[in-house]
């Protein structure tokens, strides 16, 4: 059966790649009727183009550099935003809601105001969450990274902290990023930036797993990075770590690519191949954060052709996914460009989602619709669904 599955994605490609092949005086006219081999209207929708257990998911905007912005919280106040949030998802990654700085501010306090909302919100609307994040260097509170403790102090914070976190979502979130960017780009452990790598040592970080796993024993536990889309010292960093957790027996139950992408670096090679091999471990596999993002013209618009590429980026990243088996979720870094992390910190960038700031869905979302769409005409379930946890 496979042949036949990959001669129809790569027909879908060649359908994806028709508006540049057009004569360059109707590439205007080309842009205004895309997509032109589809009729689609205004009912597509993601999470229904989904094969059976393959979750297409979103980052839920608010908290972190959204504070600085000026309009109100998206996810609280933008009606139009969470309609469409409901509609096209069926996966939430809350984008800082669950981070340290977010629900812990003190040492004796958390808040999880926001959190609660967005988990209720996902149970109304019958989405998984994938929970972000229990031990990572960054987004920390001030008590904690400048605060005095011992080790021991210091270890039993992070597991009331994960114990408290996880047990108070349990059996409501599908995946949890338990450890979130340990490794530089070397492959070595982040033991200067990560506090509890550099107090505690590596052995916290198979803790972290054993914690989170008691706290809801059918959360499946992720190991989450950037720039460990393709096999490299980076990746080859988790998968010796994987190896070894697993062989330990901890609670290990997948490893995720963030996917952070950008036009002005070509696609990353080896996609598959890498996530496959963490799949040949027996681990579930995702893609978590992707965002595809671009240097923009003096216009602040996107060509046609950047939008081609882009779309032509998230269809390849969405098919490796697909064509592992355990590779069960697919999670765009925000779905509108309006809210999108892109332009705050990269400058001169940015259109780095799949709708633009008024929710005009680009040439990207459609790559990602119809790539859903086909494979699910082949392949109605996911045959590797369900792998991590319990
Ligand atoms: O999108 C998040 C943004 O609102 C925050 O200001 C930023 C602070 O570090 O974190 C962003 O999300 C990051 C995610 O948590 C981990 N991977 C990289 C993401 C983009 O920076």
């Amino acid at each position: 059966m496979r042949p036949i599955r990959f001669a129809i994605t790569a027909l879908a490609a060649a359908a994806l790649t028709v508006p540049a092949a057009v004569p360059a005086a109707s590439a205007d006219t080309a842009e205004r009727h895309w997509p032109p081999h589809h009729s689609h209207g205004k009912a597509e929708r993601l999470r229904w183009a989904a094969p059976h257990g393959f979750h297409i998911g979103t980052a839920v905007a608010g908290g972190g550099h959204h504070l600085e912005q000026d309009y109100p919280d998206p996810f609280t106040s933008d009606r139009r935003y969470r309609r469409t949030l409901a509609r096209q998802f069926d996966s939430v990654s809350p984008e800082n809601q669950m981070k340290w700085e977010y629900i812990h501010p003190e040492r004796d306090e958390y808040d999880f105001e926001m959190a609660d909302r967005i988990v209720r919100f996902a149970g109304r609307h019958g989405q998984v969450v994938r929970g972000h994040t229990l031990l990572w260097h960054s987004q920390n509170p001030a008590w904690l990274e400048e605060g005095d403790f011992s080790d021991a102090e210091l270890r039993s914070i992070l597991r009331d902290h994960i114990t408290t976190v996880v047990g108070r979502y349990r059996g409501r979130i599908q995946q949890w990023d338990v450890a979130n960017e340990i490794f530089d780009s070397e492959g070595n452990l982040r033991t200067e930036e990560n506090i509890w790598l550099r107090e505690l040592g590596p052995g916290v970080i198979a803790d972290a797993f054993r914690w989170a796993h008691r706290a809801d024993p059918h959360a499946e536990l992720y190991l989450n990075d950037y720039g460990v889309e393709s096999v490299n010292a980076k990746s080859d960093a988790y998968y010796e770590l994987s190896r070894e957790l697993l062989a330990d027996g901890v609670p290990l139950h997948g490893f995720s690519a963030q996917a952070h992408l950008s036009l002005d670096y070509p696609f990353p090679g080896g996609l598959e191949e890498n996530l496959r091999r963490f799949d040949e471990l027996g681990l579930g596999t995702a893609i978590t954060e992707i965002d595809v993002r671009m240097t923009l013209p003096e216009s602040g618009e996107p060509t046609a052709e950047q939008l081609d590429t882009q779309a032509d980026y998230y269809r390849q990243a969405l098919s490796a996914c697909l064509d592992v088996e355990g590779c069960d979720s697919f999670t765009i870094w925000g779905f509108t460009d309006k809210y999108s992390w892109v332009p705050v910190f990269f400058e001169g960038q940015g259109a780095a989602t799949v709708m633009t700031e008024d929710f005009t869905r680009k040439k990207s979302f459609f790559a990602v619709y119809d790539t859903l769409k086909d494979e699910k005409r082949w392949w109605p379930g996911r045959p590797g669904h369900g792998r991590g946890g319990h």
